[in-house]
């Protein structure tokens, strides 16, 4: 029997494909705008947020770049450090000097005096040519991609980006910041359908199985697959983990997490680069069982314990009752390190009431995510639970990748679908997010930093047990 379903509705799309319709259900009445929204507020807001973010320049405590003055002897060098209570730190001679006739180079010294009075000191001391701080510089990624700046993608906004929304995931403010808006060295699992991984705005992060040898008809890393490169296919058992256009839902999903950011098209996922995408597909055209979320779960805890990255997987799918088979596959992966990223479901239900698999299940591991529309307002689609479900993330209109054409022809399309398998990757590109930058991170570790980051809301007072939303800004 088929149990799980994707969740998710209301479908618009940029190009007309019949098939992307093929597992939606009737259209939400909060589908978010997908136009920029350029009222006096908004403007207001923009400009604020602007000018709090222009601060001093950022140096490095304690350091200042010199040059000494050529053919300056020794110990009037040394005087002068002296005076700036200053010892050497680094001395740069770089080939390109060399070449350009220079044998002085560039000294990087440490002084515990302030910089600007160290930096007074030397230019003093008259053998220098420059003192100067040793200037930190930041990794500024402002997305250029096409539905970024148009307004439409107001999941990664902030309330201090530009385009603004204080209700999306703060991505855009992770991005500004000093790591930028790479994911370098973590891995995702889509438990999902499979995802179009040839897409112009996904290949890049489309990850391979590395111990796996394409088309050999040999199963290289013993984890019981054949040819698993891209993953594994557990809905028809076979290695094509992209069937065609049906496999539109886990396209989109894929593209929230690791859409290729700062390309000049299509979207920006909350993880622009260095990430890496791998599927276990289960879902089918008539859904997916637990036998095979259950193997498709172990797949990835597998990997992980093989010294894979695996981070979390990404579950967008529900249904059924309780399977304790299933339950037991979540915390063997809660063993292994790997979250359980799932949807809370589209059935405007109370979760702690009427419990929804496998949102509902008490593993650790596990974040279940509701819905929330870009005013802040849970999407009227959206399951909750004060106990079983953990936060919200931005879920309606939300614009991503998908495979559009024919089965003979099949290209990169971009579409708006709403569902809480949409909010779903937000939080597991959060999850990638964090890994990255801090490195060695448990589940629990990073679980924690996504529910503390959790902004409260209104209209999730009560309905999530963190009572607020998905907020990247700081990690
Ligand atoms: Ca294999
Ligand atoms: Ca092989
Ligand atoms: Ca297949
Ligand atoms: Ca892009």
């Amino acid at each position: 029997m088929r149990v799980a379903s994707p969740f998710v509705r209301a479908v618009s799309h940029s190009l007309t494909a019949a098939a992307l319709l093929a597992f939606a259900t009737a259209c939400s009445t909060d589908a978010s705008p997908t136009a920029p929204v350029a009222d006096a507020a908004t403007a207001t807001v923009v400009e604020q947020a602007a000018s709090v973010r222009v601060g001093p320049p950022e140096y490095v405590a304690g350091e200042m770049l010199v040059k000494f003055k050529a053919g300056v002897p020794a110990l009037s060098r040394g005087a002068a450090m002296r005076a700036a209570n200053a010892t050497a730190a680094e001395k740069i001679v770089t080939a390109a000097m060399r070449r350009a006739g220079d044998r002085e180079g560039v000294e990087r010294l440490r002084t515990p005096m302030g910089v600007a009075a160290a930096i007074a000191a030397m230019q003093a001391s008259g053998v220098v040519e420059y003192a100067e701080p040793n200037w930190v510089y930041q990794h500024h990624d402002i997305s250029n991609d096409t539905y970024y700046t148009n307004g439409a993608l107001w999941g990664m906004y902030g309330d201090g980006s530009s385009p603004v929304n204080q209700n999306g995931s703060q991505a855009a403010e992770a991005w500004a910041r000093a790591a930028g808006a790479g994911c370098n060295g973590v891995v995702i699992g889509i438990i999902d359908e499979g995802y179009y991984f040839s897409h112009e705005d996904l290949s890049a992060n489309a990850g391979v199985n590395s111990g796996e040898v394409a088309g050999d008809g040999i199963d290289n890393d013993r984890n019981g697959y054949i040819d698993d490169v891209r993953g594994w296919d557990f809905d028809g058992n076979n290695n094509s983990v992209f069937d065609g256009v049906g496999d539109d839902h886990g396209t989109h999903v894929a593209g929230t997490i690791a859409g290729v950011g700062g390309n000049g098209r299509g979207v920006a996922g909350i993880c622009w680069s260095g990430i890496k995408l791998l599927s276990a597909k289960f879902l089918g055209r008539n859904g997916g069982t637990t036998a095979n979320a259950i193997k498709a779960v172990d797949y990835f805890t597998a990997l992980r314990v093989s010294g894979v990255n695996i981070v979390a997987t990404s579950n967008s799918w529900g249904g059924g009752g309780f399977s304790q088979g299933l339950k037991d596959a979540i915390d063997r992966a809660a063993a292994a390190n790997v979250l359980f990223i799932a949807a809370a479901g589209n059935s405007t239900v109370n979760c702690d009431a009427s419990p929804c698999f496998p949102a509902s299940y008490t593993s650790s591991n596990l974040i279940a995510v509701a819905s929330i529309a870009s005013s802040g307002a849970i999407s009227s689609f959206s399951n909750f639970g004060a106990t079983s479900i953990d936060i919200g993330a931005p879920g309606s209109g939300i614009w991503s990748t998908v495979p559009v054409g024919t089965k003979a022809r099949v290209s990169s399309g971009y579409a708006s679908y709403s569902g809480t398998s949409m909010a779903t990757p937000h939080v597991s590109g959060a999850a990638a997010l964090y890994a990255a930058r801090n490195p060695g991170s448990s589940a629990a570790q990073i679980k924690a930093a996504i529910l503390s980051a959790a902004v409260a809301t209104p209209s999730l007072n009560g309905r999530v047990a963190t009572n607020g939303r998905l907020n990247v800004s700081g990690f």
